[in-house]
């Protein structure tokens, strides 16, 4: 029997936890000091779900991390190596938060409301004390809180049509990555086009716990016919989208340039961030990449090796049911990155030769065609 976790108020549930376990949650991780479902049907019959459908996704634990007052702006913008200068209200930016060493402190989403209002939609770190470390250190006129605010995502190719149902056809005009402020049984909700997953949908920054629950009932009464379930960010689906998850495939011993997270980063930008320095001035010790394997495999683990040498650690990996193959994400050092280089990695069936990609995985090049649910296993041949 799998050891059960033991919840207590440190384990903080959410509005939405009678409704995640009514439904038949099957695991919880915690984030953020709160309960994260892992999987309701099991993670691939979740993943061809939501491949297909629409889920609801219980992340409250997203927590925000809101920051008001004259230099909210001013703090974002030392926390981040990212140019926030151009920044929109209405507009939400993926951000690397780093330290004064360029190290990851975090990658939340930030969401602008106004320049003196921002929140940090945070992954699991305590920003909050970051933030109010830096803010108090240096005298910022700031307030640093952590609002009671859960979101909800609603993901799935028919995400659009369900919101439209609950929301109104509005929800249709929101851009990927931007906000609209949308009425709820009277109630106004930051509505975004986002969430963790790559098959569209939006999130919902529900601020009233009984309204939650209201709409969470209405999401799946008006969702019926579009097959709507419960759902949770999905371990298949983030390897294949190439969506990094802090604390796995990257924590405080990594910069974001070693993460592939370049293009957040505003290398030449005139900006009062506090890393941006020390990121000029870094050199890359390792990368995180991807590698394939043909067919299904369990990588018993971590080590990536170049014949004898380890070279790298596996910091995620699933199998594939789309493409037939076993992805993982990696931090490779530099000797096993040269092009074309044999590596290996083992798995209960023994060493297995992989593949180096870059990131996100360009199923394309690799050559690599998707197939619907139930055919992957006879088109891959390999014994499970
Ligand atoms: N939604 C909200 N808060 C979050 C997450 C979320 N907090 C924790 C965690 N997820 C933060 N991490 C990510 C990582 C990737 C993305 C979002 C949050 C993401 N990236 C897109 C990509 O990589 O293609 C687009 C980024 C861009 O182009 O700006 O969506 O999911 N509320």
């Amino acid at each position: 029997m799998m050891p059960a976790l033991a919840v207590s108020r440190r384990t903080r549930s959410t509005p939405f936890t009678s409704r995640v376990e009514a439904m038949g949650v099957q695991a919880y991780t915690v984030y953020n000091h709160m309960l994260l479902p892992t999987a309701f049907q099991g993670i691939e019959e979740d993943y061809w779900h939501l491949c297909e459908h629409v889920q609801v996704w219980d992340v409250s634990c997203e927590r925000q991390v809101e920051i008001t007052g004259p230099d909210a702006q001013k703090l974002i913008q030392l926390m981040t190596p990212r140019d926030l200068s151009n920044a929109r209200a209405g507009q939400c930016f993926y951000l690397p938060l780093c330290d004064e060493k360029g190290m990851l402190i975090n990658d939340p989403i930030a969401i602008k409301h106004s320049d003196d209002h921002w929140w940090l939609s945070i992954a699991d770190s305590d920003v909050k004390l970051w933030a109010k470390g830096i803010a108090t250190g240096m005298q910022l006129d700031v307030k640093v809180c952590e609002p009671d605010v859960w979101p909800l995502a609603v993901q799935g190719p028919k995400a659009e049509e369900l919101m439209a149902r609950v929301f109104g056809e509005e929800v249709k005009d929101i851009r990927f990555f931007q906000y609209r402020h949308l009425n709820y049984r009277d109630t106004d909700m930051v509505v975004a086009r986002s969430g963790w997953s790559k098959q569209g949908g939006f999130e919902i920054y529900v601020n009233d716990a009984e309204l939650g629950c209201m709409l969470w009932d209405d999401l799946f009464s008006a969702g019926e016919d579009l097959q709507v379930a419960p759902g949770c960010p999905n371990l298949i689906e983030r390897i294949e989208s190439g969506l990094l998850s802090f604390g796995n495939d990257m924590d405080y011993s990594d910069t974001p340039l070693e993460c592939g997270l370049d293009k957040y980063v505003s290398l030449s930008a005139d900006i009062n961030s506090l890393s941006i320095e020390a990121l000029r001035n870094s050199t890359p010790r390792h990368q995180l990449v991807g590698l394939v394997c043909q067919g299904k495999h369990s990588f018993t683990a971590t080590g990536v090796y170049m014949e004898e040498l380890c070279v790298g650690e596996i910091t995620s990996w699933a199998w594939s049911p789309k493409y037939g193959v076993t992805l993982a994400f990696a931090r490779c050092n530099p000797a096993g990155m040269d092009e074309g280089v044999s590596l290996t990695v083992n798995s209960d069936s023994g060493a297995q030769p992989v593949v180096l990609s870059g990131l996100p995985f360009n199923f394309n090049d690799l050559g690599l065609t998707a197939h619907e649910a139930g055919q992957s296993e006879s088109v891959t041949g390999k014994p499970v």
